[in-house]
């Protein structure tokens, strides 16, 4: 029989039991979902693009884990944890990936356009910089509205040498909107480096330009990153005031399923050390180390997650491709 499970919070890290459970297996979920799509990839069953943040879990799981229900989230097209810990069902999301009419997009989105107006995760966009100005029009929207919700908006190095990251930016400090600006800094954009196409490498220091609060974070360590979306989250909620953070973090795998493993623009070795501060392997160290989980905690989760997987992907599989009357629906929607 399995241990009773334990409720030890660990000294100076405020954390309890509960909020440990919930960081790993939201961590350990987005990356067996992953490895589960890379699977069905290789079996021909999902098509297009797959691109994986294996590696970058600590981001998503630490960011969303400080935002309520109505915040909304939108993202790149590398965004399947983006969108599975904001609260959609991993079924619905396998079946996305799948092409198949139960996905949050009837099938018809794939992979890099996932969105789920229930859990106000706002896409899945493929067009690198594309969403951001979005993401500074929902501030907007929250505003006019007198909400207090924000908008978490993530985005990867490859959009802030673009125009549309200034101008986000500079009209979210200008007109105070309630957004999180989240660069997830993986250090490539596809094969080029941040020092190919950056001037200014220090991401976060952008933030400076625009007046508004920034910080370099890492994003390996997922109470850090908690930590200081929450300060962002607290003061947009309070006060209106956007913020940018620069989330170091890096992917294990290449940048798609075209690029298997990145091989041909980085070193094994560096790929190597970078594994050695995997987000789940330190997360698990620091909270066995302490006791806030027992290993059998930490297998219970394992198992709990493996199951979820296994069942999305079988809900997947069952699900029938969209029928071609499909086909020119929600294409256009007419403004009422
Ligand atoms: C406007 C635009 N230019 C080029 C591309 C092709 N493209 C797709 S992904 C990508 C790299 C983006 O890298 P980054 O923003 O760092 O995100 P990451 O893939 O590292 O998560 C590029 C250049 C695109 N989708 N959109
Ligand atoms: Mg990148």
């Amino acid at each position: 029989m399995a241990k009773a499970m334990t409720q030890k919070a660990a000294p100076g890290l405020g954390l309890d039991a509960d909020l440990a459970r919930k960081l790993l297996r939201d961590m350990l979920l987005i990356r067996r979902f992953e490895e589960k799509a890379a699977e069905a990839y290789a079996l021909g069953k999902i098509g297009g693009f797959l691109h994986l943040s294996i590696g970058e879990e600590a981001v998503a799981a630490g960011a969303t884990s400080v935002l309520r229900p109505d915040d909304y989230a939108i993202s790149t097209y590398r965004e399947h944890g983006h969108c599975l810990i904001k609260g959609s069902d991993p079924r619905r999301v396998m079946a996305e990936l799948f092409g198949r009419v139960d996905g949050l997009s009837k099938g018809k989105g794939g992979s890099m356009h996932l969105f789920d107006k229930e859990h106000n995760f706002l896409g899945g966009h493929a067009i690198v910089g594309a969403h951001l100005p979005i993401a500074a029009g929902v501030g907007f929207a929250i505003k006019y509205r007198g909400g207090d919700q924000v908008v978490l908006c993530y985005f990867g190095d490859g959009a802030v040498p673009e125009g549309e990251f200034h101008e986000a930016l500079n009209l979210a400090a200008l007109w105070k909107l309630p957004v999180i600006w989240l660069c997830e800094n993986n250090r490539y954009a596809m094969g080029t480096s941040l020092e190919r196409a950056l001037a200014q490498t220090e991401i976060w220091k952008f933030g400076e330009t625009y007046g508004i609060p920034s910080e370099p974070v890492d994003g390996m360590d997922v109470l850090a990153v908690r930590a200081a979306v929450g300060r962002a989250v607290e003061r947009a909620r309070r006060d209106k005031t956007p913020a940018l953070l620069e989330v170091r973090t890096y992917r294990f795998r290449g940048h798609s399923m075209r690029d298997p493993a990145g091989a041909v623009y980085r070193t094994k070795e560096e790929v190597e050390r970078e594994k050695l501060r995997d987000p789940i392997l330190l997360f698990r160290d620091r909270v066995l180390k302490p006791g806030v989980l027992s290993e059998d905690d930490v297998k219970k989760i394992e198992k709990d997650v493996n199951d979820l997987v296994d069942e999305a992907v079988a809900f997947a599989d069952a699900s029938p491709e969209p029928p071609a009357s499909e086909l020119f629906t929600d294409i256009f929607k007419e403004s009422a």
